[in-house]
């Protein structure tokens, strides 16, 4: 019988506006499958490069509680790569191929990371803002049309919450604290809150993807819309314990009930995708130093899976 690939992508398209999850084993276009493994690849490697600037903070932790928290918190990045890595296997590519192109620099991941964490406020910076940017744009894909990464999304935005609060309630802290405190809590909001707007891409009018995404209810919302919902949502966050937003140009609009705010620095954020960050080269230097080192560990689970398999065998 001949396949009518019209037809498909009609009843396809029928599926998704009908807001019925697609599966891995339902048909889909290959451009559908192709563009969600290249989002959700590049989500997991955020995930997993992520751990890298706090794990610098893991051994200068201020106190033992604030280790404990640090340390789950970066576990918890850890398992979302895995979570959404396995999701993205569902697509019909292997967990080896996606880290390839992680190594290999052929796939992006998100520009945040290529920023340094200076100073411990950075931690308190990284939680309220990244793990807050993180959430509204998870919080959307935790509706998306593809079940295994919307169902992966529900977790993880779980957590984040989590991650967001233990941001919030360190900076909270060092708010209280000396003026030295309150310094370095600003300078460390001075630093993240531009590159936290970008974690949301490029301006909708420059965002290649996008309209496609959208018609497929992959994104629920373009990247525009999410900025702004995050900056309405933190503005008032940062005001209650005293932090000012650099930026401004930053008023509250009483007539659309949303924040006006200033121009992101675009140059800068092609910059940073583009491989040209502060810390692109150290990322992809400790991600593939890490992977080197850890050759020996998944040698001898393979070898210990095997070993298992032909015990049972026999
Ligand atoms: N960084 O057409 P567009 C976390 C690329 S980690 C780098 O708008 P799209 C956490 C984009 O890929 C969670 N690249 O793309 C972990 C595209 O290039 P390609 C991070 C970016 O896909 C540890 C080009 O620009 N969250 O929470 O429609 C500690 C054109 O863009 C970025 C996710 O990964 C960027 N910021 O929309 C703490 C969310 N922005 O691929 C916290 C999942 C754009 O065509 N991803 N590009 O070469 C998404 O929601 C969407 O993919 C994006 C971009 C909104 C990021």
């Amino acid at each position: 019988m001949e396949v009518n690939i019209e037809q498909l992508e009609k009843d396809f398209q029928a599926k998704i506006d009908a807001g019925i999850s697609i599966e891995p084993k339902d048909w889909m276009p290959e451009r559908y499958r192709h563009q969600l493994i290249r989002m959700m690849s590049q989500h997991a490697h955020s995930e997993v490069v992520g751990m890298l600037p706090e794990g610098n903070w893991i051994t200068r932790a201020p106190s033992l509680m604030r280790k404990m928290v640090l340390l789950a918190k970066v576990q918890d990045e850890a398992g979302h790569g895995l979570y959404i890595y396995s999701a993205t296997e569902t697509l019909g590519i292997s967990r080896d191929e996606m880290i390839n192109q992680l190594l290999t620099g052929k796939a992006k991941y998100s520009s945040i990371f290529n920023y340094p964490t200076l100073n411990w406020a950075d931690m308190g910076a990284i939680g309220w803002l990244v793990d807050g940017a993180a959430i509204v744009n998870q919080t959307a894909l935790a509706k998306c049309s593809f079940g295994p990464y919307a169902r992966a999304m529900l977790r993880i935005c779980k957590e984040e919450n989590f991650h967001q609060k233990q941001g919030y309630q360190i900076l909270a802290n060092m708010m209280q604290g000396t003026e030295a405190q309150k310094q370095m809590v600003q300078d460390a909001v001075n630093r993240f809150w531009w590159p936290s707007l970008m974690m949301f891409g490029p301006s909708d009018k420059n965002s290649p993807n996008s309209d496609e995404l959208m018609r497929w209810k992959v994104k629920l919302y373009s990247n525009d819309d999410l900025r702004q919902r995050f900056i309405d949502r933190t503005v008032p966050q940062a005001e209650a314990i005293g932090i000012k937003i650099p930026d401004d140009k930053l008023k509250w609009n009483e007539k659309t009930r949303h924040y006006e705010w200033g121009e992101i620095n675009w140059d800068e954020f092609y910059a940073v995708i583009g491989g040209n960050g502060p810390c692109n080269r150290l990322r992809m230097k400790q991600r593939n130093d890490a992977h080197k080192n850890g050759q020996w560990v998944r040698e001898a689970a393979i070898a210990f899976a095997e070993k298992r398999k032909k015990n049972k065998a026999a």
